[in-house]
């Protein structure tokens, strides 16, 4: 009996000074295993006196009941202190800068089309828009563009199911304006527009600006003057310009503008002309007392040549790469 309260306590000892659970389930094994002290006091029990197991007995179990509670206990303390550590080497610090969350910025059209808007604006010109989605009459006839015209084929215009169409220049909401405010007028016309067309230089959907100017005695030379100094205020130098003589439908006469870029090089940025008296009628406009220039440029090209960007296509791939480089 002094034996078994002997084991006890230094098998609590040992439970108490045990540093982990590794070592603590080691002292388990040592004293309930198979071979461990109490389990092998138990089998010599046998060899005692018949009347003296029954209390040598109790007194083993309840020593063995003991030391497995204080090692229970001794786990729980363990698992707690090893959770404690764990939490305190994987903790995280709330108070470290995150990852800066980064601004998006104004596509390159959209930035070409604001400077083309700020410059006609700085010249007195009102920015209109209208809807892309548009009629036969505003989008063709009222522009003095026949029925039988190359632009109405189903080629280069989308028409929907309804009869109407995708504008295929921004010239009819130049067209609204005017039916709606009359004359004079000064007005710039930017927006998307639409034609069946898709190839290295050609994209579906593109933006145009188109400018409109009627008044009493405007001229070709004051077409000539407000473009050459658009021309000279959007690429921040004087640029010389060459006006050919072209053909569109709603202008007479019609030209065609170059700039000078580089070495006997020159480039078309836009067309132009004088309003077709058809087109005044159409609009509700005198044309024994007014007159009127009109033209229109492809933005993509221009927002091309101001950034020395080569490839049309990259404008409308929305590589975050590519785009990043006009935040
Ligand atoms: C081009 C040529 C042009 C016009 C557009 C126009 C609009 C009205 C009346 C008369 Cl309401 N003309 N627009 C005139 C000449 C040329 O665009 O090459 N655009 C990319």
């Amino acid at each position: 009996m002094k034996k078994i309260s002997e084991i006890l306590k230094i098998s609590l000892q040992e439970v108490d000074k045990a540093p982990d659970l590794n070592s603590l389930d080691a002292v388990r094994v040592r004293y309930v295993g198979k071979k461990g002290k109490f389990t092998t006091s138990l089998k010599l029990l046998g060899d005692l006196p018949v009347e003296k197991r029954p209390v040598v007995g109790e007194e083993i179990n309840k020593a063995k009941s003991v030391f497995m509670k204080t090692v229970s206990l001794r786990k729980t303390e363990l698992e707690a202190n090893a959770l404690e550590e764990n939490l305190k080497k994987n903790s995280i610090d709330v108070t470290l800068d995150g990852y800066a969350s980064s601004r998006g910025g104004r596509h390159p059209i959209s930035l070409t089309r604001l400077r083309i808007e700020e410059i006609f604006q700085n010249a007195g010109f009102e920015v209109k828009s209208g809807p892309e989605i548009e009629d036969d009459y505003h989008n063709f006839s009222a522009l003095n563009i026949p029925d039988n015209h190359p632009a109405r084929a189903m080629h280069d215009t989308f028409y929907l199911d309804n009869g109407k169409l995708l504008r295929t220049h921004t010239s009819p909401v130049q067209i609204r304006s005017l039916l709606a405010q009359g004359a004079p007028i000064r007005i710039i016309a930017p927006g998307r527009v639409y034609r069946c067309d898709s190839d290295q230089t050609h994209t579906p959907m593109f933006h145009q600006v188109e400018g409109l100017v009627i008044d009493k005695n405007v001229s070709f030379a004051n077409l000539k003057a407000v473009l050459h100094e658009f021309v000279a205020c959007f690429f921040n130098k004087d640029v010389e310009l060459r006006f050919r003589p072209s053909y569109f439908p709603f202008t007479e006469p019609s030209a065609e503008v170059d700039i000078h870029w580089g070495e006997g090089k020159w480039l078309e940025i836009l067309g132009c002309g004088m309003v077709h008296p058809n087109v005044l009628i159409n609009a509700g406009v005198d044309p024994e007392l007014y007159s009127g220039y009109a033209f229109g440029m492809g933005i993509e090209r221009l927002a091309m040549l101001r950034y020395q960007v080569d490839d049309l296509r990259v404008f409308f791939e929305n590589d975050l790469s590519f785009l990043r480089q006009f935040n």
